[in-house]
């Protein structure tokens, strides 16, 4: 029996080299790797205070122009393989364009959204529409538009970055054009897309009834702050408090084919419920101070930093503040799990719903 099994075992050796030298395989081989649903990597936090001061040392070592197309610090989770995301499909990333500097158009196929920081008097031109960044704004750029920015102000513009490239980069898909000129010319006035398409309850009884990718470019902070404040009167999301996804007008889904966007309200001293689900987010905290338990480590934030929330990890928020509101700010890959119908979502059952702590991000970064 023992002989015989040594016998098998060899040949089976033998079976799986003659296979893999034909280029193939047997699938009942075992292989290492976790199907059993766990987050395939850890989060990662990007302290602002760092960002920044790397986002100020980038101002004086380049220019945008033809020694840096932009003038971009990434946020590369280290977790990620290979390609610099945040997380496997979305890059974030810093912007800065100081006053009078170009940032000359491009286009590719990856699409981008910007989510403004700080500053004021800029203009992104996506597609010949100006379009105006103001701090909470959200701007969109659409794969294969042209897009340039240009600081017209007397103060430097910061803002986030966040784009598709880690998956279009594994759809081998990423293609890339400068723009003959150094920007692309206007084609349309300032506030276009929002006068046609910005009541969000209306539409121009003209122009097309459907498309999956928003008409409207620019989604400013005045009608997001007030969406919030009136939603959080009456209901909230046990895992997300007062949450909204930015929406395409003509089709109440999301803005972008790849990119999902939210906002998110936790409101003073609230903890969300946990859950978990098949997507990732990139999150930036733009106002308040609290912290994300993550498979059950304590992540820790304050206003500027960054987090990338890997797929499938157990997590709930907390507000640290029992006075203030904290303001979160995502992009997630939910669309494409959406269209692909891949996505699955779970409520963490246990002890109503909360983890427990078992260890600080501090800790577990050494
Ligand atoms: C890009 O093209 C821009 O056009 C910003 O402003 C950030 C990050 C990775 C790859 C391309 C831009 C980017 C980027």
């Amino acid at each position: 029996m023992a002989i015989e099994q040594a016998v098998d075992s060899e040949r089976m050796e033998s079976f799986f080299r003659r296979l893999e030298a034909k280029g193939m395989d047997a699938l009942w081989r075992q292989r290492p790797g976790d199907r059993t649903g766990g987050a395939p990597f850890p989060p990662f936090r990007w302290r602002w205070s760092d960002i920044e001061s790397f986002v100020q040392e980038a101002t004086e070592l380049v220019r945008p122009g033809p020694q840096a197309e932009r003038r971009v610090v990434l946020l590369g989770n280290p977790h990620v393989p290979g390609n610099l995301g945040a997380t496997h499909t979305l890059t974030a990333a810093v912007q800065t364009v100081l006053p009078g500097e170009i940032a000359p158009s491009h286009r590719h196929t990856a699409a981008a959204i910007r989510w403004v920081l700080r500053g004021k008097g800029t203009i992104t031109m996506v597609d010949g529409e100006p379009c105006e960044m103001n701090p909470g704004d959200l701007v969109l750029t659409p794969g294969w538009c042209w897009h340039g920015h240009i600081n017209q102000s007397d103060g430097p513009m910061v803002w986030m970055d966040s784009l598709d490239v880690p998956l279009v980069g594994a759809l081998q898909a990423m293609l890339q054009e400068p723009y003959p000129d150094e920007l692309n010319p206007a084609t349309k006035p300032v506030g276009d897309s929002y006068a046609r398409y910005g009541s969000g309850s209306m539409r121009p009884v003209w122009g097309s009834t459907s498309s999956p990718i928003s008409p409207l470019l620019t989604f400013p902070w005045s009608q997001t702050e007030r969406a919030l404040h009136q939603l959080a009167k009456i209901d909230a999301s046990p895992f997300d408090d007062v949450a909204f996804q930015f929406t395409n007008p003509l089709t109440g889904g999301h803005v972008l084919p790849t990119i999902g966007c939210w906002i998110q309200m936790l409101r003073p001293g609230v903890r969300t419920q946990a859950h978990r689900h098949m997507t990732s987010a990139v999150y930036q905290v733009f106002r308040g101070r609290g912290s994300t338990i993550i498979d059950g480590v304590q992540l820790d934030w304050e206003e500027g930093d960054f987090f990338a929330l890997p797929p499938r990890a157990w997590h709930e928020h907390v507000n640290r503040s029992t006075e203030h509101e904290a303001l979160l700010f995502s992009t997630n890959d939910l669309p494409v799990f959406e269209a692909l119908n891949l996505y699955r979502e779970e409520p963490y059952a246990d002890r109503n719903g909360h983890q427990d702590v078992i260890g600080s991000y501090e800790e577990r970064a050494g």
